[in-house]
């Protein structure tokens, strides 16, 4: 979608959970062009807001603190949380309880459509010689994918229970470029994750639509055929830095799980305790 300099943008105001965070701050400075007031949230240190900006640091865990955060929003492009593997408790809390709270807070404040930052370890245990869709079974790699997993869950039932809207993005590696062999098939330019969302929050019908977070690349594990009503079309691709990512790791050692499945070094992280 192309916003002329003259138009008035889609979004009276839109609301960024995560803002401090990597793909966060990406979204921060491109998802101004698409509403009167961008209001953002995290518990990390937001900076000053420039102009448009509202800055609401709250703690997803905190009930009451994230309903007064989705007041006057039209949509939620929620990436807050824990964004790696790790131990159970800090998943359970940021994750599972805060997305509970967030989908609660949108019933409760009348908000129709939620961008779920869910990822590729929601499936991270196929194996990366299979191609799969979003319709095929969930196979999470771990705490962090099982949190996803269950955020999908939420979207669902408040799509089916209460008419709510989610797109669930499977983000795949969104990061400048893709640093190993592993993200030739699962990088996301910036510049597509700004493509994804728009294209997420500006799709007419979405119900709960789940989608894998990907660049164009010639390798692939994720076709998006199931999703292609969101109208996403994907620009960049991980080509042009192939032998770079090759070089950097000639050899892949095939008895190591982290090179045969999808999520990577994420399904042999653990257990904790
Ligand atoms: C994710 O879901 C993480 O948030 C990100 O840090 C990367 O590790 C990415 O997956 C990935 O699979 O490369």
């Amino acid at each position: 979608m192309t916003i002329a300099a003259t138009s008035p943008p889609p979004f009276k105001r839109l609301l960024l959970t995560g803002a401090a965070g990597g793909l966060g701050r990406e979204l921060r400075r491109r998802l101004k062009a698409y509403c009167a007031v961008l209001r953002l949230s995290d518990i990390a240190e937001l900076g000053d807001a420039a102009q448009s900006e509202e800055l609401a640091p709250a703690a997803l865990e905190n009930a009451a603190a994230v309903i007064e955060l989705l007041a006057d929003v039209d949509a939620v492009v929620h990436l807050g949380g824990v964004s790696v593997e790790g131990p159970f408790q800090p998943i359970l809390q940021a994750n599972i309880v805060g997305t509970y709270n967030l989908y609660e807070a949108a019933r409760k404040q009348g908000v129709k459509r939620v961008i779920f930052a869910s990822s590729n370890h929601v499936t991270g245990f196929y194996r990366q010689d299979e191609v799969i869709d979003a319709t095929m079974p969930m196979r999470p790699d771990g705490h962090y994918g099982l949190s996803k997993a269950f955020g999908e869950n939420l979207a669902q039932f408040y799509f089916d229970r209460y008419g709510i809207e989610t797109v669930s993005l499977r983000i795949g590696s969104s990061f400048a470029e893709p640093a190993d062999r592993r993200m030739l098939a699962t990088w996301m330019s910036y510049d597509d994750l700004e493509r994804l969302v728009v294209a997420s929050l500006t799709a007419p019908v979405v119900g709960h639509s789940v989608i894998y977070g990907v660049s164009d690349n010639a390798t692939t594990w994720w076709d998006n055929t199931p999703a292609r009503h969101i109208g996403y079309r994907p620009q960049d691709s991980s080509e042009p830095f192939r032998a770079a990512a090759m070089a950097r790791q000639p050899t892949i050692d095939q008895t190591n799980p982290a090179a045969l499945y999808q999520g990577g070094g994420f399904v042999t992280k653990g257990p904790y305790e």
